[in-house]
């Protein structure tokens, strides 16, 4: 009777004891490889939730569209059956409409403009917009300025693209944008990529040095050329109720945890600029280095008008004279 007693009371403590520490899991997913500025961006995310909550929250990652690309990955954190992802943001004006005016072609001067602006009150305010479609958007973080490749010719002017098949991200003001400048936008996500520029679907497609160098395009595309035509920043998503049942230290150290990353994230890609056409070149692309940026922009005048009337123009000079 006694021994069943204590019996009883040891199941108890032990139960009590795993309580406690009961630790709950949450999955983060990225659409590149780990060796690459998101996958830094969600490891270093990983590890600070963990080392912030004293281990009671562990944080999985996913990388390489594991769990679906960026679309599928920000459908299922608006659902709650992911919790977190972090994603460019190609696809979140399917989302939050408001984050569109981010992705116009030459909106920034530079990744320091860019930085500068989502890191000031309106890209902190922007963060905000995710609120009522079920996010919680964390910290801004970087993919990057992106540059154009393709298999066919070297591009030199904005007349080179014209007739460019070209794979775009599923977002309508990149869609816009390179219609301008006479390509043939193909918007796809972006697992299907690789195989789609290595069999012919497409002619090119146009991402940051950090994810062509994560996606190894080199080994599908001859010729790069850096255009800078469109700063694509990163977001860190968090499905909204989730977040919204951590406790107020938790909350902090989530918040935290996605800043330190971020920083990480940025140094990255930062590396990756600074060594990535040396890198490329060695692999066998021929790389366009300097472009006459005016040309490009000129060649966008009409689609510009068309933006400034959709989006206002002060709202797009706000962001442009950010100092
Ligand atoms: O976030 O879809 C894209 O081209 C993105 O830049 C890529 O998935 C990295």
């Amino acid at each position: 009777m006694k021994l069943a007693k204590l019996g009883l009371g040891l199941a108890l403590a032990v139960c009590l004891a795993s309580t406690a520490s009961a630790q709950t899991t949450m999955r983060i997913s990225i659409s590149v490889g780990q060796n690459s500025h998101q996958g830094v961006g969600i490891d270093v995310f990983a590890a600070e939730v963990e080392k912030r909550t004293a281990g009671r929250y562990k944080i999985q990652t996913f990388y390489n569209g594991a769990l679906g690309g960026e679309r599928e990955s920000i459908e299922a954190v608006q659902l709650g059956t992911q919790e977190l992802t972090m994603t460019s943001t190609g696809p979140i004006p399917n989302f939050v409409p408001e984050a569109r005016i981010l992705d116009i072609p030459f909106l920034f001067s530079g990744k320091a403009h860019a930085q500068a602006v989502l890191d000031g009150p309106i890209g902190q305010d922007m963060l905000t917009k995710f609120d009522s479609k079920g996010f919680k958007a964390l910290a801004w973080a970087e993919n990057g300025v992106r540059h154009m490749t393709n298999s066919k010719r070297a591009v030199n002017l904005p007349e080179d693209l014209k007739g460019l098949k070209m794979r775009t991200m599923e977002n309508p003001v990149h869609v816009a944008a390179y219609k301008g400048f006479g390509i043939v936008p193909t918007p796809m996500a972006f697992p299907e990529v690789f195989t789609a520029l290595q069999q012919g679907t497409v002619d090119g497609q146009e991402n940051p040095l950090s994810v062509i160098m994560a996606a190894k395009f080199d080994q599908v595309q001859k010729h790069l050329t850096l255009t800078g035509h469109v700063y694509s920043p990163c977001v860190f998503l968090m499905n909204k109720a989730a977040f919204d049942k951590l406790s107020t230290a938790d909350k902090s150290a989530f918040l935290e945890a996605a800043k330190v990353a971020a920083k990480a994230n940025r140094a990255r890609v930062a590396d990756d600029d600074a060594k990535g056409v040396a890198e490329l070149r060695s692999k066998g692309m021929s790389v366009v280095e300097n472009v006459d940026k005016a040309k490009f922009v000129a060649a966008l005048l009409p689609v510009y008008a068309e933006f400034d009337k959709q989006f206002g123009k002060a709202e797009i000079d706000k962001i442009r004279n950010f100092k």
